[in-house]
């Protein structure tokens, strides 16, 4: 049985904040766990424990109340510049909109709700469901008036000339937001400008809400009614893009709400998410934005008065807050377990008005299925990091191989493993299922299951001049190629991966991917095969052997594109991507998002012959060259050509060829002047002149190598190109090199001590725009390298501590990063099926988003936060160096 407030009989006789009210009066919430005991369930409270029932009489009807809802005490502005209670924080654009890429929900009045955040986008906006490349409106002004601890706003949206302000004042156990308008509305914003503010649909699934007292449920899925208008009353999209394809008919979607009234109450049944929210002039409508797109949420909005200066709307917001709510102890570690011999350190992050245990335990699970206590420790105060304290609790004294949980309190985790080969098929996933599913141009098979048809035969056209296109490609007012605008380039329809989540080829991530498998083949031998590949048919297998090396039929899928590239075009590109935003959002088998047939200027628009079609759907090379790509280029292909001379022949020489050229005709251009390694693209052509050294043996590629080295050293020894390229030349320079390079390594090495004292995790945590993951692999590699040439400076703890981070030491929850890796990981993703809530085996998500000024976010119910959910090529393809060099290391 739930705390229900249900059943009241008579709704009407009842105002609803009397009623409120009378909820208060006696109810108390214990919201904490009950003691387990069992590995991995933290067992809720049947419904909430509520103590004490309320049995009120009310105008002659018995009703009985079991209310598990009570109020705290006010919001207060802190000094962070929010406001707060136990289990309530509302931020008032301490973080903004941003503009790459438009709306990303991370910004605006957004609610912390008993430690989720649930809210975002609080925000004069002019659609009822804004989407991703709807306008947003930019921060003019943003003030903090302590005295009345109040926080207001000026808005603007440039493309209409209009200006809001918003306020945003502490009242009773809520917030007052006022919207105030010093001219009246601009007319073409009449009936489209309104306030909203969106909820999270995953963290009010399955909860009811009320307005005006009429009970409603909250869709799992959208199925409300929506209505046709022509496009002429749109507002328009980023840069005059549309989301939608209307089939040339001129019309838009427009969401019709699942409800109206004046008091809204969401989740009134659970205390954690129950909000309040009333409109004291205007009418509230709830709108479900997935009626437009996967990733709306639902949205609060109230529409503006015309013709009306001043304060021209008011709601009055209420989060319920849990009395002295205090947030449940995270404890983190490696899912993927521990190898015997390196340190286990599991870090406890704590609500910061929790007061630390002074132990913890370890627990052994036996053969006979018992929990066998092997170690009760001290836990070790770490301190503050972001809004929470931190406790550690250190178990490297357990060695023996085994199944093992941590308790803390009431709390047991999900049960890891210590033993010797933890690691051992860690990176499998990503090179077995991963990555063939990210292949582009070709059928992609797994059982029972096809992940996509083979996608894009029809590229790709030469994208046209002076772009901006929406997913960052630019064109400028040159081609840079032979081709003429929207001319058809051949031969580009094969090779390649998808980048990401979203299907483009993106070149400089594909030089990266490239480089990491080469290193992982060369170094490690890495000849898993457990992927069918064949190219003449275009059709990938997985789990299924073909005799030939899975990492070598990557490479060779990657060479075949930028190969392609250089012979068609002349030069790599930026990259290959669909010219339209409502083909971009494309959800579904990737095969479908253009028509695949070669567009064909003598059709009509959606008429075809069979063989071509007038549908301009094609990809649009984005062909602008830059010197930097165009060396990485040849450092990647130039690694290739090693990988693949006894594997694909033919390809190999091309691959060099195409390097050679690349590096000739940059280096034959006139100098700019400035002293070697200051020019723009620098470590490209430093790690191009190694790649070429170390394939070729020529002499004036090392030379101008150590040429470009040290003064990007002296630079940086952290920067891009650094102490990570110097240390991978160490096998193929002389003795000198090394005993110079050993006085740039103690320095890297303090450098990455100072991560020990600025988080407790000691790996460097960056988290705004997108998640640091990737910044964490790189520094384990860099420091696998250092560990491998100077043992003495460096020790395989500092690559150890990258890969607990990665697999679940980490803030805000202990998932891995790496889906289907470790007990418990990512299950919930960005990638190609992020709309079934699902994820791809072997994919890594770029981790925590930072929300200023401390709340750091992973989430796992909802998928499509890109910046904390999507796997890349490049950090994929990282992993699965990384874990096989944590192998390599152990050998040793
Ligand atoms: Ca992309
Ligand atoms: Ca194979
Ligand atoms: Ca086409």
């Amino acid at each position: 049985m739930t705390g229900s407030i249900l059943p009241i009989r008579s709704q009407k006789r009842i105002k609803l904040d009397k009623y409120l009210k009378l909820i208060v009066m006696k109810s108390e919430i214990k919201n904490s766990y009950v003691s387990g005991g069992v590995p991995g369930q933290k067992i809720k409270a049947p419904g909430r424990i509520f103590k004490k029932l309320s049995v009120l009489i009310i105008t002659g009807a018995f009703i009985i109340l079991f209310s598990n809802i009570s109020f705290g005490q006010k919001l207060q502005l802190n000094d962070l510049g929010y406001s707060e209670t136990p289990g309530v924080n509302i931020f008032v654009y301490s973080n903004q909109y941003t503009g790459m890429f438009n709306d990303e929900k991370n910004a605006g009045i957004e609610i912390i709700h008993h430690g989720v955040r649930t809210s975002t986008g609080g925000a004069v906006r002019l659609q009822n469901t804004p989407e991703q490349w709807d306008l947003v409106p930019t921060v003019v002004d943003r003030k903090i008036d302590k005295a009345t601890s109040t926080i207001s706003l000026g808005l603007r949206y440039n493309d209409y000339d209009f200006d809001s302000k918003i306020s945003v004042t502490p009242k009773d156990n809520g917030v007052l937001i006022t919207v105030i308008l010093d001219k009246p509305l601009p007319e073409k914003l009449e009936g489209q400008a309104g306030f909203n503010l969106e909820f999270i649909p995953s963290s009010y699934f399955r909860k009811t809400y009320m307005i005006d007292g009429k009970p409603g449920v909250f869709p799992l899925y959208p199925s409300s009614s929506t209505t046709m208008e022509p496009l002429s009353n749109k507002v328009k999209q980023y840069n005059g893009h549309s989301t939608f394809d209307d089939r040339g008919r001129k019309e838009f979607i427009v969401p019709v709400a699942l409800a109206k009234g004046k008091t809204l109450l969401m989740a009134p049944e659970d205390p954690e998410q129950f909000v309040k929210i009333q409109a004291l002039d205007a009418d509230l409508m709830l709108y479900d934005g997935r009626d437009l797109a996967q990733n709306g949420w639902f949205i609060v909005r109230s529409i503006l008065p015309t013709k009306k200066i001043g304060n021209v709307l008011q709601w009055y917001l209420e989060p319920n807050a849990i009395p002295n709510w205090k947030r449940a102890p995270v404890i983190q570690f490696s899912q993927v377990g521990y190898h015997p011999g390196q340190e286990k350190v599991a870090v406890i992050e704590l609500d910061k008005n929790d007061t630390p245990l002074q132990k913890a335990s370890l627990f052994q699970v036996t053969s006979e299925g018992k929990f066998v206590e092997k170690l009760t420790a001290d836990v070790v105060q770490w301190g503050k990091y972001t809004r929470y304290n931190y406790l550690k609790f250190d178990l490297t004294s357990i060695k023996d191989p085994g199944i093992y949980f941590i308790k803390y309190g009431d709390q047991s985790t999900n049960t890891f493993l210590i033993g010797k080969d933890v690691y051992s098929k860690i990176w499998q996933p990503t090179l077995e299922v991963w990555f063939p599913v990210q292949m582009d141009h070709m059928t992609v098979n797994e059982a029972y299951r096809t992940w996509h048809g083979a996608p894009f035969l029809d590229d790709a056209l030469q994208a046209p001049l002076n772009i901006q296109h929406f997913d960052g490609y630019r064109m400028g007012a040159v081609t840079d190629t032979k081709y003429k605008p929207l001319e058809r380039i051949p031969g580009l329809n094969v090779g390649g991966w998808f980048d990401a989540g979203d299907y483009d080829i993106l070149t400089s991530h594909h030089i990266t991917t490239l480089l990491n498998l080469v290193d992982a083949w060369e170094k490690f031998k890495v000849d898993l095969d457990e992927t069918f590949v064949d190219q003449a048919t275009r059709y990938v297998d997985i789990h299924r052997p073909d005799g030939k090396p899975d990492i070598l039929q990557q490479i060779e899928h990657g060479a075949l594109n930028l190969v392609a590239q250089i012979e068609n075009i002349g030069h790599p590109v930026m990259g290959i991507i669909v010219p339209n935003l409502h083909q971009y959002h494309h959800l579904g088998d990737a095969m479908t998002e253009t028509d695949n047939l070669p567009y064909n200027p003598n059709l009509k628009p959606y008429e075809s012959d069979g063989k071509s079609s007038g549908t301009m759907d094609d990809r649009w090379a984005f062909t602008n060259r830059s010197a930097a790509l165009d060396y990485s280029t040849a450092g990647a292909l130039a690694a290739a050509n090693r990988a693949l001379k006894d594997f694909n022949k033919p390809l190999a020489d091309k691959c060099l060829a195409a390097a050679r050229k690349m590096w000739d005709e940059n280096s034959n251009k006139p100098q700019t002047g400035n002293p070697p390694g200051v020019q723009f693209g620098a470590g490209a052509e430093m790690n191009a002149a190694l790649q070429l050294f170390i394939t070729t043996k020529e002499d004036k590629y090392s030379t101008r190598f150590i040429e470009l080295l040290w003064p990007s050293l002296d630079r940086s020894v952290a920067g891009r190109g650094g102490i990570s390229t110097a240390l991978q030349a160490i096998p193929y320079m002389d003795n000198d090199f090394k005993t110079k390079l050993r006085g740039y390594v103690v320095k890297y090495k303090e450098t990455i001590d100072a991560y020990a004292k600025e988080n407790p995790y000691g790996v460097p945590i960056t988290s705004r725009g997108w998640g640091g993951n990737n910044g964490v692999i790189s520094f384990a590699i860099t420091n696998y390298y250092a560990n491998k040439y100077f043992p003495d400076i460096i020790n395989p703890e500092y690559v150890y501590k990258g890969l607990n981070y990665i697999f679940g030491c980490h803030p805000y929850s202990n998932l891995s990063f790496v889906s289907a890796v470790g007990t418990r990981s990512k299950e919930v993703a960005y990638g190609s099926n992020r709309a079934d809530f699902a994820f791809i085996a072997g994919g890594v998500v770029p981790g925590l988003l930072l929300f200023q000024p401390d709340f750091l976010e992973n989430k796992e119910d909802w998928p499509f936060f890109w910046g904390e959910n999507e796997y890349v090529i490049d950090i994929c393809s990282a992993y699965i160096f990384l874990t096989n060099a944590v192998n390599e290391m152990i050998k040793k």
